[in-house]
């Protein structure tokens, strides 16, 4: 397995290179462009200045996340063509480069979704939370708070010229259920699955977050039986998965543990988020530091779960708290995610030596 950290580049991300070249048994950073309109081409220029950037620090960049896909693509309209021929082209320069994974994810409108972004534990460290009744307000109540409370940092979906017509773009879901949004991403992954398999780039659906319909919008990567019918759809090992266990065990009915297991064995887990979450009650949540004493997830059992199936791909620790008064990006940290790195690494090594 290669252990990466996200980077959100030059300009969004205030941690530097250099220090999470120092995090110990990181080799890589997962990347992005952040000022390409999504649904636009990326830049051959743009992208092979980020993979030096990058090398030049020491590191690796094989995996992206995310290439966003435009709404008109889930929703099916007639202009999907021209957004997928455009996204067809991005993997084609991010396979010159090096690229190896494209995570993305096909939930409508936005991508994760978190109700308290600043929500402190008792050890005074800050995490992001969810809990239900914070989305039992308007539509436009909760954007509002969430843009609001994301430390005056754009989260990745959560654009807010997009949320700006947020209600428009409601609005054009509105005759999508789960069948069309799955024919919708069949339709799209019988296009761009072809061009992976000829440059040799792996796509990496990211579970929804959380795994369950929100706001009457369809969810269609939630538990084992969607993956199981994604990778069916289109039978190729280009099409593949992030695992997020953070967000999949976010339904408790869902065992991640054997999503894990099994989808490692197919094949089809490029990617991995692990973090750990605490449920409260019912589905409410908030990330916790990574040990599993401190969540509702058995770490070694995650780990065990990639390791005996034949694990090699890409893995992150995925959000951190805020600790030792470092402020920034909600999740994205350096201090509490290199401490999840070093205890990822120290699972793993002992599953390594454990016969
Ligand atoms: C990530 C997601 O920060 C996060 O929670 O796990 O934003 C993830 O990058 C996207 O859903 C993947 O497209
Ligand atoms: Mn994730």
């Amino acid at each position: 397995m290669q252990m990466t950290m996200r980077w959100f580049g030059p300009v969004e991300d205030k941690i530097p290179l250099a220090h999470i070249r120092q995090v110990p048994g990181v080799e890589g950073v997962v990347g992005a462009l952040y000022d390409v309109p999504v649904g636009e081409v990326w830049p051959q220029d743009k992208v092979r200045a980020l993979a030096d950037q990058v090398q030049q620090a020491g590191l690796k960049m094989e995996v992206i996340e995310s290439v966003n896909i435009h709404d008109d693509i889930k929703i099916g309209l007639p202009s999907r063509d021209r957004f997928i021929a455009n996204y067809q082209q991005t993997i084609r320069h991010l396979a010159e480069i090096g690229i190896k994974v494209i995570c993305y994810n096909f939930m409508p409108v936005f991508d994760w979704m978190k109700t308290e972004m600043n929500y402190v534990l008792p050890d005074g460290s800050v995490t992001m939370a969810f809990e239900k009744k914070g989305i039992d307000k308007t539509l436009d109540e909760v954007v509002k708070e969430v843009l609001e409370n994301s430390n005056g940092f754009a989260l990745p979906g959560w654009e807010p010229e997009r949320l700006a017509k947020v209600q428009e773009l409601f609005a054009k879901y509105k005759d999508v259920d789960e069948n069309t949004l799955r024919q919708n991403l069949v339709y799209f992954l019988e296009r761009v699955i072809p061009v992976c398999e000829e440059v040799g780039i792996k796509m990496a659906i990211h579970p929804d977050d959380p795994p369950y319909s929100i706001f009457g919008l369809p969810r269609i990567v939630k538990n084992r039986d969607d993956l199981d019918w994604i990778c069916n759809a289109v039978n190729s090992e280009a099409n593949g998965i992030t695992l997020c266990t953070g967000s999949i065990a976010e339904d408790p009915d869902n065992n991640v543990y054997e999503i894990l297991a099994e989808f490692t064995r197919r094949r089809r887990i490029h990617f991995a988020h692990v973090r750990n979450i605490k449920l409260i009650q019912d589905k409410d949540f908030y990330e916790s530091a990574h040990l599993s004493r401190y969540g509702s997830l058995d770490m070694y059992e995650v780990m065990k779960a990639l390791h005996d199936n034949g694990f090699n791909g890409y893995i992150r620790p995925d959000h951190g708290r805020f600790i030792w008064g470092e402020t920034g990006r909600p999740g994205y940290g350096l201090y509490d995610r290199a401490l999840g790195v070093t205890y990822l690494h120290g699972l793993w090594e002992a599953l390594e030596k454990r016969h």
